[in-house]
């Protein structure tokens, strides 16, 4: 697990201006059903909003609302400002008045809970919003999440007792809760919190967080050399790629909530495009990152609508997460002094990839592809290079990772595809209708473009110019993600 960074850091404050929405077709779901609806928000959090007024919430929830998604978990820490921002939250949905859900994931890294005091600051904030008509409801109760928080006794003598009687006992009538936390701990002990948890969040299954540079030597045995080398041959790609999108945790989580009494067992799995962290001893002393090559955010949502039977939620994790590089929102707001791996690196193509994947997760079925789209990603820098002025030093497990760019094709009909890296360097691909991934090395010193033609027309052109080199010289290191896309339309 992680510990969230609660720092208010000074920012650049970007409202972003949308366009025209179009509504993805929803009718009213203000009473949810746990049966019969199945729903997509995102992680956003309230730490990094504190330059925000209501007009920055309602961008961002319009924003969110025409790529597809359902809702947003207000993650909301101690800081007093920060209920300021939730109350915009609700006041913004409400303004735009969209059937846009909003709900709290408390988060117990930033809150304290040893004593009843600390529950009852809780509650207060729960009723806040409980009758407000854009929270989310979850079979008539107030829909309520968390952030960590198996240790929080708020002055009883164990968590399960202290989250009982300090917390769930005391919200009732319209206030009564639908607890669904993300609590750290072993799954096959969730029966510590029988008739506590009605579900939960398991908020590391988008990544392989066991895989790491040592544990993938292991599986690679006597080829564990070639992780050292900047691409791999297709049988180390083969065994780092099975690490990828799986639902391995998804069933052990789900199998712990099966056991749980007294529960609903909402399970809200999670889905995320990336990881890079890079503070230094003195700060936050965080340096790694996880595996989120071979097109991770799709694969790992294809994994979550093939197994959607056994999926009530999804979360995305983040919108908002600048910190950790798995924002899908754009960049605004405060940053956690993370602006040296964040700026200048867009994540909006993995949003913009989101409706299509949410709709299918609702559905159950993929939509045919109305548009032709071109979505491209990649690090900014060759994964061996040595950064000129960096003390932190390279994350840790950044060997698991390619010098490639990921990306994948939404065509309506047959096409041909071009990606250049280097000119002169290109890679000409044949498309079915579809979804397609392309995958292609790096080259040092050069950028990266793609071209979708169909019957000798280009019909979507993507190029990033300048905006994007991978530099084979940096002067810091930065394993996040430039996401470039372009669309016929
Ligand atoms: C799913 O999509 C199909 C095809 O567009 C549509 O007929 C059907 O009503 C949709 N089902 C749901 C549950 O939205
Ligand atoms: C794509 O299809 C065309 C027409 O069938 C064919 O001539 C060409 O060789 C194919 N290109 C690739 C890269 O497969
Ligand atoms: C293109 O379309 C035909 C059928 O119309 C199909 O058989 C073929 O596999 C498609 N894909 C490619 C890449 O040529
Ligand atoms: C480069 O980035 C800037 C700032 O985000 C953007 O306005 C511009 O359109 C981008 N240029 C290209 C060619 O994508
Ligand atoms: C409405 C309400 O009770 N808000 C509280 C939520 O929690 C913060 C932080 O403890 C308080 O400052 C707010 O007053």
């Amino acid at each position: 697990m992680r510990s969230r960074i609660h720092c208010f850091w000074l920012f650049v404050a970007g409202a972003i201006a949308v366009a025209n929405a179009h509504p993805h077709g929803s009718t009213d779901k203000t009473e949810r059903a746990a049966s019969d609806s199945k729903l997509v928000v995102a992680h956003h959090i309230v730490g990094y909003t504190y330059p925000y007024d209501i007009t920055d919430w309602e961008s961002d929830i319009q924003l969110a609302y025409n790529s597809g998604l359902d809702g947003f978990a207000l993650n909301v820490g101690s800081n007093s400002w920060e209920s300021t921002q939730v109350a915009n939250a609700y006041q913004a949905a409400a303004n735009l008045g969209l059937d846009f859900k909003l709900f709290l994931s408390l988060d117990m890294t930033s809150f304290p809970c040893t004593t009843a005091n600390d529950a009852s600051a809780l509650c207060a904030n729960v009723s806040a919003h409980a009758s407000h008509p854009n929270q989310l409801l979850w079979n008539g109760n107030v829909f309520v999440s968390t952030f960590s928080g198996s240790d929080c006794t708020f002055g009883q003598n164990s968590a399960a007792a202290g989250w009982q009687s300090e917390f769930i006992d005391q919200l009732t009538g319209s206030n009564a809760v639908h607890f669904v936390p993300s609590f750290f701990v072993d799954p096959s002990t969730f029966t510590t919190f029988n008739d506590i948890m009605d579900g939960d969040f398991n908020w590391n299954g988008g990544w392989p967080t066991d895989l790491t540079y040592s544990s993938a030597q292991s599986e690679l045995g006597s080829n564990a050399g070639d992780l050292d080398d900047a691409t791999f041959p297709s049988s180390a790609e083969s065994v780092l790629s099975g690490n990828v999108g799986a639902f391995t945790s998804d069933s052990q989580y789900i199998n712990g909530l099966n056991s749980v009494s007294g529960s609903d067992k909402t399970y809200i799995a999670a889905v995320t495009p990336w990881f890079f962290v890079h503070y230094s001893p003195q700060t936050y002393d965080k340096n790694w990152i996880y595996l989120a090559d071979y097109w991770s955010y799709v694969v790992r949502w294809e994994t979550l609508i093939a197994n959607r039977d056994q999926v009530d939620v999804v979360e995305v994790v983040t919108w908002n997460d600048y910190s950790e590089s798995h924002y899908i929102g754009p960049i605004e707001g405060s940053q956690p002094n993370s602006q040296a791996w964040t700026n200048g690196m867009p994540h909006l193509g993995w949003l913009a990839m989101t409706n299509y994947y949410a709709t299918a997760f609702r559905n159950g079925s993929y939509q045919s592809i109305t548009e032709d789209q071109i979505y491209m990603w990649a690090r900014p820098h060759p994964k061996n290079a040595n950064a000129s002025d960096d003390s932190v030093g390279k994350p840790t497990s950044y060997q698991l990772t390619e010098d490639k760019l990921w990306a994948v094709v939404f065509a309506t009909s047959n096409a041909t595809v071009a990606i250049t890296t280097a000119s002169g360097t290109t890679q000409t691909s044949n498309v079915s209708a579809g979804v397609t991934k392309l995958s292609m090395d790096l080259v040092p010193g050069s950028g990266m473009s793609a071209t979708l033609t169909r019957n000798g027309q280009t019909v979507v052109s993507l190029d990033p110019g300048t905006n994007f080199t991978f530099n084979a010289n940096p002067e810091t290191y930065n394993y996040n993600a430039f996401v470039c896309y372009a669309t016929s339309g």
